[in-house]
């Protein structure tokens, strides 16, 4: 076979798998995101994948690692059906049966997810059948065989248009069927008209001095927009008001279920709270701060009635990720939150719309379970979560840790008076003192007290600045610590973020001009 129709064949075997892939986004618009087969195989792959893999991916792209993953997924689809199509003739139908058995692995996928049923199949079922067809098709010889033709009828241009048409419809149709079911399914309506109780009990007013003059940002409170994101899920829940539901089982004197309209009774309160993500690294941006309006959890699971066994709440979402969180910080006084509204605003839906876990002093993969349909109360020698499953720590107390925002890293600046500013964090400890260091060659500069904005709560970070006049021309480093209300500085000891949170001090290093 002459080296240019292999390189057709390879190319209507990328046309065939567009045109399998596309029908089945499209096919799978009325079914509904059970049916989605991409966001199952994308759940599929990540479930698969070893933990050190994930970890590096993760470590690698960090919040681009979905993008990542599919880009990866649809290169992998791309090579095997170049090379198998090349091996594709009447005979031996090499390239249809990897298509065929691609799609088989879509529809296990599918099956595989918590909400999938047999029906979900079916647009898996139809793509797959009209990508073998358009193989078989491109194929044939019956458009063309991809070889120059003497007689000047060129059929090789026939199939090379037949082929480009067919991957422009296996796009299109791919592109379009995941922006309608976007559409179709999305629960933005229904969040506009989700009302946000009045909180019984208000968060104390914010005294406007958290915010240290001179440091506009960060801003003490993040606005929603600005929230730092992390989840897993491969595209976000879409969880209507009247669909959500609460179940509260395992070691209880009664199981309960709750919806919307059975919290009625309940005491609505409000707190700001910073959360804080366990992959957060020194000097990284995964953490934020919101007013967030809800109920006690300590309340719904008073009314199921806890056994004094029980050691762990593992809270699922309605997309399966789990946390386990100890029953303790649950129920104690830091009033940790099924919350519903955050920033006064119903929570937005990348946020856990309807409802979601907001615990003071706890990394959110223990805690901040969104999109939270399910509490079970268990034991943690009995049931793991999906992070500490892959060695992650099974608690996750927050560390305490500073930030410097202000110089960015390798910014210029002139000679004059600059302030200088960040962050520092001890959710539920609460900060003390913040000292800062400019240059220290050798490790042994003086530390010197930054100036703090007022404390708002223990649960949330700290605004610190720190004037200075820029003078001695060329690199210098500015260096922060936190010291926490125990008493406790901010640990010099360097650690990833793996398996229970980063430490180590950051610095920053600018120039002076
Ligand atoms: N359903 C679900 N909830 C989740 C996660 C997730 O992957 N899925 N990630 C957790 C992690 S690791 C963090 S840090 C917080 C982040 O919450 P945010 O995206 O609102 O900032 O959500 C937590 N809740
Ligand atoms: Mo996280």
């Amino acid at each position: 076979m002459a080296r240019s129709a292999k390189d057709m064949r390879m190319l209507c075997g990328i046309a065939a798998a567009a045109v399998a892939l596309g029908v089945t986004q499209l096919a799978a618009v009325p079914f509904g995101p059970a049916a989605d087969s991409r966001t199952s195989v994308g759940s599929a792959v990540i479930d698969l994948t070893p933990g050190p893999v994930k970890e590096l991916a993760i470590r690698l792209f960090s919040t681009a690692d979905k993008l990542f993953l599919a880009v990866a997924v649809l290169i992998a689809i791309a090579v095997i059906a170049a090379l198998t199509a090349a091996y594709e003739t009447r005979r031996r139908p090499v390239g249809s049966i990897a298509i065929g058995l691609a799609g088989l692995a879509g529809a296990a996928a599918v099956l595989s997810r918590a909400e999938g049923t047999l029906l979900d199949v079916i647009p898996t079922v139809i793509g797959t059948v009209c990508g073998i067809a358009v193989l078989r098709l491109l194929t044939s010889g019956r458009i063309g065989d991809g070889q120059e033709d003497p007689t000047g009828t060129d059929p090789g241009r026939r199939l090379s248009l037949a082929v480009l048409g067919l991957l422009g419809v296996g796009v299109a149709s791919g592109v379009g069927g995941a922006l309608w079911s976007r559409r179709l399914h999305s629960v933005a309506d229904d969040r506009q008209t989700f009302v946000l109780p009045r909180p019984t009990i208000p968060a104390p007013p914010i005294n406007p001095a958290v915010q240290p003059a001179g440091l506009p940002k960060p801003t003490f409170i993040t606005s929603n927009a600005d929230f730092y994101r992390i989840d897993t899920a491969l595209s976000v829940p879409q969880l209507s008001q009247q669909e959500w539901r609460l179940k509260i089982h395992g070691m209880v004197d009664h199981e309960i279920t709750y919806g919307f309209q059975d919290l009625h009774d309940l005491e609505v309160i409000e707190k700001v709270v910073t959360l804080t993500c366990v992959s957060n690294p020194v000097g990284g941006d995964l953490i934020s701060n919101a007013t967030w309006t809800g109920y006690r959890v300590r309340d719904l699971l008073a009314k199921a009635g806890i056994h004094p066994q029980a050691d762990m709440v593992l809270s699922t979402s309605i997309d399966g990720f789990t946390a386990g969180t100890p029953v303790e910080a649950l129920t104690d006084g830091r009033d940790a939150l099924l919350a519903i509204g955050m920033n006064g605003q119903p929570l937005p839906i990348e946020h856990g719309y309807p409802a979601r876990l907001v615990v003071p002093g706890l990394y959110g993969y223990v805690s901040a379970t969104k999109w939270v349909v399910d509490l079970e109360l268990t034991r943690f020698d009995r049931a793991k979560a999906y992070w500490t499953r892959l060695g992650w720590s099974e608690r996750g107390p927050i560390k305490t840790e500073s930030r410097v925002d202000v110089p960015r890293s390798g910014q210029d600046m002139a000679a004059g008076p600059v302030t200088f500013g960040g962050v520092a964090w001890a959710q539920t400890r609460g900060i003390r003192t913040v000292e800062v260091r400019i240059d220290s060659p050798a490790g042994q500069g003086i530390w010197q007290p930054a100036q703090l904005g007022a404390s708002y709560s223990n649960d949330t970070w700290r605004l610190w600045s720190f004037p200075w006049q820029a003078s001695t021309p060329g690199q210098h480093t500015i260096t922060v610590r936190a010291t926490d209300n125990t008493g406790a500085v901010q640990t010099a000891d360097i650690a990833d973020p793996v398996p229970d949170g980063a430490s180590g001090w950051h610095g920053v290093d600018f120039t002076v001009t």
